[in-house]
């Protein structure tokens, strides 16, 4: 960054603006925190406080709309959606805020003015990353468009002091960092340890009856802890919208235990507050794959227990009766995770505020709405019961409550058939015995969704099935969305230039107006200024590369892109194997015309799982092989980029001429990737998978790639008794790319390197990456030719954009609104401290 020239605060005026311009008091304001809030002058100022300065600048702007908006809720009573999600992936706040607020170009130009780049401050936020793939971004998507379509709403989470793991690449392989992103505070949350509340934890309950005979239970906990909420404003679109973000942080009670103390012993004291403050110290990094660790469950009941307290403290400042709850508050479980607040609200209700059992019951399920995010069966949580009781012995009493109830029910509408009894009951006992989440998500609520059409069907006739028969019209469909502010207005300004330019700014509220530029894919002009955006993309994604790399790559050739989290179904693998294919039809045939291909690669693997692991380390090996042949390398470049987060993703869908959404189909519930890509121009190659299925129906067949079994064929090929070993020996290339693998080409003559993943290959492939190779590299083909014709790719990349509007998650969230939370829009006026009267 240049020496900033700074004006000084007193002097104010800028090169050649108004008095009060937005710039003059955007600069102003921006210099007065720079000494009152960093206590800094520039000569000492690092580029974290220019970051800072700027952040509360924007952050005084918010907080007017969130009082604002505040004051309008509590004075309506408003019906309120709760959004409880374990994560929440936001990433960075101030170029999304400076967004909404509109007031972006002023930053540009206040900040350019005091001799600072508005892009290098931005740069400068750690994003919070509180999550770990689609689900928890989702989260973050969702409350965007609440908060843009003016529905009272909070998102209740946890305030993980630790996020998801910071990837580094060693030698090939994934290391993982600590991601300490409070390192240097956080602008956009403020504390709110006044309305902490307590949780309980373990112990045992105890059974008494009162004077009239009624039993009361106890529970007994062995410990206590705090949470604390920080709350992080989330603003609408240009709108006066400014809802909550409220994550709980865990505190010990006391932060020293002085009975312990006083004792000499310092080590215990302490400790209490270490134990305590484990439960949101960090994010499990696991998606789609549970481990049945007792702190995880803890921190689940902490956050849900919590957020319904919270809930219940609004009620009583509103003066809303406790049997009013679920009029009150439509909250909704972002998985199986949240699950425990079905067991949580009938304990406060019924312990809590002594309310009979079936008013409660049914106060419960008018609350919770269920949605599912997959149908991998490793995903599906489940608790050993003995773990489940240490932590929750009141809830587990419950459960056994509901299910007894619950099986009645079945058994009398399902009379002899004891195979479903056992099937359905919200504990499993075959062999050793678990709580099943799914199932008390499932009773406990009265809409149950997927997150795509092909997912909710299978969910119906397979995961599912006899809640569905037995509830059928709890079931419904709702196809995820993403928020086009962050993905195409923040992430791709030049793209949001050209197209307001054509269509006005209509389509950044109403993404359907999107339609209006399908005629433009016919107009040269055009055409040339959007392949002029896509090349500049590519060239700033080109110098990422090159940075973070160390490899350069050619902004002309096709930038084919695969980032996601690092899974066996999502078969990352099976580009790997496409790529090594190609490589070796370069070199037996050296003048072969081949479309110069760009493969980026991005994302993170669990930790614990070798798999993915190994599959991280045969793409970076490919690289190191490919892009230093001299034979292929006009042709043939591959990168793994670090690190693939928010703030990566921002940088990258933009610069992509081709998605990779190439699950084994049945298997990716929907994928939201898939839509940024589109929206952002880019052409998808894809499997019948999840939403891939409703993206190629809105953009068109002849517009998508489309390649592999269904869903259906899939499970009828194992159901025959899939072999690999049968299409390798049919398939000549497949043959030759197993055998480099097998023999060291990739890992320097080491032939055990691979071993473990071409052996599952081989002998199982449960993906059925080798089924799918064949009609994967025809795919491939297709697109090679397409992309030559760069006239009529160009027309089909504006045409993938022009039909993505159903992809915003404002369509999904006016869903949600209409069919399962019934919430209106509030609108909000705005109120100036001059207003308010102590
Ligand atoms: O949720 C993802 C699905 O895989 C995507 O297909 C879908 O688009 C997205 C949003 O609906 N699931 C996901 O991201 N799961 C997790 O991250 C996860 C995290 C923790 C955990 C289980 C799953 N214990």
């Amino acid at each position: 960054m240049n020496q900033p020239q700074v004006v000084s605060p007193n002097s104010g005026r800028g090169p050649d603006d108004e008095p009060d311009s937005p710039t003059r008091r955007l600069r102003h304001a921006f210099l007065h925190h720079l000494f009152y809030t960093q206590g800094k002058f520039p000569a000492l100022a690092t580029k974290t406080d220019y970051y800072l300065a700027l952040a509360h600048t924007v952050r005084d702007r918010l907080l007017q709309r969130w009082i604002s908006t505040a004051n309008e809720y509590t004075k309506n009573g408003s019906r309120t959606v709760a959004y409880l999600s374990a994560e929440f992936l936001m990433g960075p706040h101030l170029g999304n805020n400076l967004i909404n607020l509109g007031l972006f170009d002023d930053a540009r130009k206040s900040m350019s003015e005091l001799g600072l780049n508005l892009d290098d401050l931005l740069y400068e936020e750690e994003e919070p990353g509180l999550g770990n793939g689609g689900l928890g971004r989702l989260a973050a998507c969702f409350i965007d468009s609440l908060a843009t379509l003016e529905i009272p709403a909070v998102g209740y989470g946890i305030r993980y002091e630790f996020g998801i793991f910071h990837q580094t690449l060693v030698d090939g392989w994934q290391v993982e960092k600590t991601d300490k992103w409070l390192r240097y505070g956080n602008p956009w949350e403020l504390a709110r340890p006044e309305w902490s509340v307590t949780v309980k934890l373990g112990g045992h309950t105890e059974r008494m009856q009162d004077n009239s005979g009624q039993l009361h239970v106890r529970w007994v906990p062995n410990r206590t802890v705090l949470g604390v909420p920080y709350d992080t404003p989330i603003l609408g679109y240009r709108n006066n919208t400014a809802n909550t973000l409220r994550l709980w942080k865990a505190e010990a009670p006391e932060a020293f235990d002085f009975a312990v103390f006083n004792r000499g012993d310092y080590q215990g004291a302490v400790n209490q507050k270490v134990v305590s403050e484990n439960l949101s110290k960090v994010l499990y990094p696991n998606d789609e794959h549970v481990e049945g660790k007792e702190l995880r469950l803890a921190q689940q009941y902490f956050f849900v227990s919590c957020s319904l307290q919270d809930m219940l403290r609004i009620m009583k400042t509103q003066h809303v009766p406790l049997h009013e709850f679920h009029e009150k508050f439509a909250v909704q479980l972002n998985d199986t995770h949240p699950a425990i607040g079905v067991a949580e609200l009938m304990r406060l209700l019924t312990d809590e505020h002594q309310m009979h059992w079936n008013q409660a019951w049914d106060i419960t399920r008018k609350t919770f709405g269920y949605t599912n995010h997959t149908l991998l069966p490793e995903a599906l949580e489940r608790w050993p019961l003995e773990l489940f009781k240490r932590v929750l012995p009141r809830h587990l009493e419950i459960i056994y409550e509901i299910n007894a109830r619950f099986l009645d029910e079945v058994r009398q509408r399902y009379f002899g058939d004891e195979a479903r009894v056992t099937r359905m009951s919200l504990i499993e006992e075959t062999g050793e015995r678990y709580v099943r989440m799914a199932h008390l998500a499932c009773v406990g609520s009265h809409a149950i969704n997927g997150v795509a059409e092909l997912h909710s069907e299978l969910l119906k006739q397979d995961v599912l099935k006899d809640f569905h028969e037995m509830w059928p019209a709890k079931f419904g469909n709702k196809t995820n969305g993403v928020t086009p502010r962050r993905w195409i207005a923040l992430a791709n300004p030049r793209l949001t230039r050209l197209i307001s330019g054509a269509i006005g700014e209509g389509w950044i509220k109403r993404l359907e107006e999107l339609r209006q530029l399908e005629p433009f894919a016919l107009d040269p002009n055009f055409r040339a200024g959007w392949r002029e955006i896509k090349r500049a993309n590519k060239r700033d994604l080109s110098d990422v590369i090159r940075k973070r790399c160390g490899v350069a790559v050619d902004p002309s050739s096709m930038f084919d892109v695969q980032v996601k989290r690092i899974h066996e179904y999502k078969r990352q693998h099976l580009s790997a194997l496409h790529i090594i294919g190609l490589y070796h039809r370069l070199k037996t045939n050296p003048n072969l015309e081949m479309t110069p291909r760009t493969f980026i690669f991005g994302g993170k693997a669990a930790p614990g799982y070798w798999m993915a692991k190994l599959i991280i380390r045969l793409i970076t090996s490919i690289g190191e092989v490919v892009n230093r042949d001299p034979a292929v390398r006009d042709k043939l470049r591959v990168v793994f980029l670090p690190n693939f987060s928010v703030t990566n993703g921002q940088r990258i869908y933009p610069a992509a001429d081709l998605s990779e959404q190439i699950s084994t189909a049945g298997k990716e519930a929907s994928g939201t990737g898939n839509m940024k890509f589109a929206m952002n121009g880019a052409l998808t190659i894809g499997t019948m998978d999840g939403a891939n299925i409703e993206i190629r129906e809105q953009v068109g067949a002849e517009n998508f790639f489309l390649f592999g079994l269904t869903a259906h064929e899939v499970a009828t090929v194992r159901g025959n008794g899939y072999r690999p070993q049968d299409y390798l020996d049919g398939n000549a290339e497949l043959r030759e790319v197993i055998s480099l693998i097998r023999h060291g080409y990739f890992s320097r003559g080491d032939g055990e390197l691979f071993r473990p993943l071409v052996d599952s290959l081989v002998n199982h492939d449960p993906y059925c990456l080798f089924a799918d190779y064949q009609s994967y590299a025809d795919a491939h083909e297709r697109v090679g030719t397409a992309y030559r014709d760069s006239e009529d790719w160009t027309r089909m990349s504006i045409l993938n954009s022009a039909r993505s509007g159903l992809f915003s998650s404002d369509r999904t969230i006016a869903e949600y609104c209409r069919d399962i939370w019934n919430v209106q829009p509030v609108q909000v006026p705005i109120l100036s401290h001059e207003d308010v009267r102590v």
